[in-house]
């Protein structure tokens, strides 16, 4: 069986950890681009030096060149520019556009046939250029972030409540910003739904925390954003594509009519197997999420169109 062929576009703080954990995973061989000279072929190098510890027979290489992840299986972009303290993901929007367009049109070109995976923020826009800019199928084209921002919850569930945060499943929706949506009666510990050990009261204080832990880890980091959780967050995803697992992950997908929204990609509950993403769940939502689901459609609108309106010029 050949191995399968994984191209990280973007060899920063992200970039380098998912090189780390899919060589670690043996999930196929690792490309990392970037237009930095050395850093990609020094990550790659680095990590290839300690595959006998790392019981591994993973071929990690770097370029600068787009045109070596040609036939990739897989493209998880993260290239773009971080957040510092005091900017909101929608500052990133003007220059990370400009980065996704130039990589969105190499993967077209040289990688007809991936499942992308677009990590840059601000996510549910770039996602859509990515879209756009392809013309793939919409089940090729996936934004990550509701895996992370449902493992924020079910680590901030799991820290109240004194359990393993690996037996806690958590469902987060909407856009990947303030407007996110935490479902109480979604969360389940060890099977158990959240409203039988925790107030709804306490819940929202967690789903606030949520919303902002992006911004938590920035204000810590000051010199960037989050990237060992938004890592391994990816990785998952790239995996239920190549395992054909048919994983249940909420993730920004295009919606064609779910949830009564058309063409925007949305954090939503979905299924990813081997043909990308295979379904889209539609959950009953309580008056009051359903509320904070549309507000947050809105917000992801006002982004959506800003891309529409650059790609027609
Ligand atoms: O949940 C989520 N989706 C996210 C998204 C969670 C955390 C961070 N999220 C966003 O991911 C963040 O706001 C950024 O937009 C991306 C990447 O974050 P990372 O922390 O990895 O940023 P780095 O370390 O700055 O890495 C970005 C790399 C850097 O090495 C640049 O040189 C490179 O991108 N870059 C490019 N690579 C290839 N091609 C082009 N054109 C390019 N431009 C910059």
């Amino acid at each position: 069986m050949a191995r399968k062929k994984i191209a990280l576009v973007g060899a920063g703080q992200i970039g380098g950890t998912m090189a780390l954990v899919l060589a670690q995973k043996q999930l196929g061989d690792v490309v990392l681009v970037d237009v930095v000279e050395g850093v990609p072929q020094g990550k790659a190098l680095d990590i290839m030096e300690g595959r006998l510890p790392l019981k591994t027979s993973a071929v990690l290489s770097g370029t600068n060149n787009y045109n070596d992840i040609a036939g990739s299986d897989v493209v998880i972009v993260t290239a773009g520019v971080p957040r510092k303290p005091g900017m909101t993901r929608d500052d990133l929007l003007e220059v990370n556009y400009g980065i996704i367009e130039k990589v969105g049109t190499a993967i077209k070109n040289t990688a007809p046939n991936a499942f992308v995976i677009v990590v840059t923020n601000p996510l549910d826009a770039m996602v859509y250029a990515m879209q756009k800019i392809t013309g793939f199928a919409s089940a090729k084209v996936v934004g990550m972030a509701g895996v992370l921002d449902s493992s924020r919850l079910a680590c901030f569930v799991a820290m109240e409540l004194g359990v393993a945060a690996e037996d806690v499943q958590a469902v987060v929706m909407g856009g990947h910003g303030p407007s996110m949506v935490s479902l109480y009666d979604f969360v389940s510990v060890g099977g158990i739904p959240l409203p039988q050990l925790m107030s709804k009261e306490v819940f929202d204080k967690l789903s606030k925390r949520t919303a902002d832990a992006g911004t938590e880890i920035v204000n810590l980091l000051k010199t960037g954003s989050a990237f060992y959780s938004p890592g391994v967050s990816a990785v998952k995803m790239a995996e239920a594509y190549l395992l054909d697992k048919k994983s249940v992950v909420t993730c920004a997908a295009q919606l064609a009519g779910q949830y009564g929204v058309k063409d925007l990609y949305c954090g939503v509950p979905v299924v990813i197997g081997e043909k990308g993403v295979e379904k889209i769940l539609e959950v009953k939502m309580t008056e009051e999420e359903k509320a904070a689901f549309a507000k947050s459609v809105t917000e992801v609108k006002v982004n959506a169109d800003w891309v529409d309106n650059k790609i027609k010029g």
